[in-house]
């Protein structure tokens, strides 16, 4: 198949390419946060480094007979879109309409586009349905809102729309650099790269996330390019949360070391509770591949062997 990833030489779209070896891939990303080293050893057939939405790309790529695009591309950060909203906005929402419309000119059947439980925001019911209610709180979660939907309700029989919420994907190669970076890879950047034994929790550490293995979300990617899954919201998660402070447990056990946590007020925004409902995943018929603790043990496993 003819495969377009957006977004590719990001932590999720270097590991899709990797899971898409062996289709034919064209890859944009314009390298605001991705690295290209992520892509090294791994096949395509060309890599535009520029925006998503750039008329010049993408009057080209759709001469390449795209089959497939996963929209990855993305101002990724609540924190970023606050600084720029206008901006983050266009490429967040905007933009992906312009994209699903050239799609659909150009005979692409399946669309699929990387939302986020940040949709859901702080409504406390529990766990999130695909059908709980959408009470967004940051500008970053309206705009994946909005882009979902567009996804969705442009779908008919001949383009197939599927939105994908992430919830908290952790792995290999996430970057840990900002603060608002994913709390696993701050915590094994810290203690595992730098050799630290300090790590900083906002809030009481009970806070709990459903953490899903990139390996997981990129498989289930892979099963919706190559299966007919029906159009629609899909929450992909593993079904169950745990806490922080369970997570540092684990991290002690497997470091063999004491830490120090440092405990600081919890953030403004912050969610306490995330868990997800994922059944309406596992009935497209995929597995699982990896429990949390599974992949968090194959994670800290893969850190030590490059130290
Ligand atoms: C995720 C997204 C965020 C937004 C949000 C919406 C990531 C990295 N973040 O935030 O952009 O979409 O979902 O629900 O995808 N924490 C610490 N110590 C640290 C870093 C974080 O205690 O050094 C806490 C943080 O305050 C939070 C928890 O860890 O309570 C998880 O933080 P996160 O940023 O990894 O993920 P989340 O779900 O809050």
């Amino acid at each position: 198949m003819n495969i377009l990833i957006t977004g590719a030489c990001g932590f999720i779209g270097s590991h899709l390419v990797k899971a898409l070896q062996g289709h034919t891939l064209y890859l944009i990303d314009d390298l605001s946060t991705g690295h290209k080293s992520n892509l090294n050893d791994l096949s395509y057939e060309k890599l535009y480094e520029d925006d998503y939405a750039d008329e010049h790309i993408l009057s080209e790529v759709f001469t390449y007979k795209i089959d497939c695009i996963v929209h990855l591309a993305a101002i990724a950060s609540v924190h970023k879109c606050n600084e720029d909203p206008l901006n983050a906005s266009k490429v967040n929402a905007g933009n992906v309409l312009k994209l699903i419309l050239k799609a659909k000119e150009h005979g692409v059947r399946t669309f699929l586009f990387a939302s986020s439980a940040a949709v859901y925001g702080d409504e406390p019911s529990l766990p999130k349905t695909e059908d709980s209610v959408v009470k967004p709180i940051s500008l970053y979660g309206i705009d994946k809102f909005a882009a979902e939907q567009y996804v969705v309700n442009y779908s008919d029989d001949k383009f197939r729309g599927i939105a994908c919420r992430f919830f908290n994907v952790f792995g290999p190669n996430q970057d840990p650099s900002s603060p608002y970076s994913g709390v696993l890879s701050i915590f094994t950047d810290r203690t595992i790269n730098q050799k630290l034994t300090s790590i900083s929790v906002f809030g009481d550490g009970e806070q709990t996330r459903d953490f899903i293995s990139v390996f997981d979300v990129v498989n289930f990617l892979k099963y919706c390019i190559e299966n007919q899954i029906d159009p629609g919201v899909y929450n992909v998660a593993t079904g169950s949360s745990v806490s922080l402070n369970q997570v540092i447990d684990q991290l002690k056990i497997k470091l063999n070391k004491e830490l120090n946590v440092d405990y600081q007020p919890a953030r403004n925004g912050d969610i306490k509770y995330s868990a997800a409902d994922n059944k309406k995943m596992l009935q497209t018929g995929y597995s699982l591949s990896f429990s949390f603790n599974e992949a968090f043990k194959g994670y800290l496993d893969s850190l030590n062997e490059n130290t």
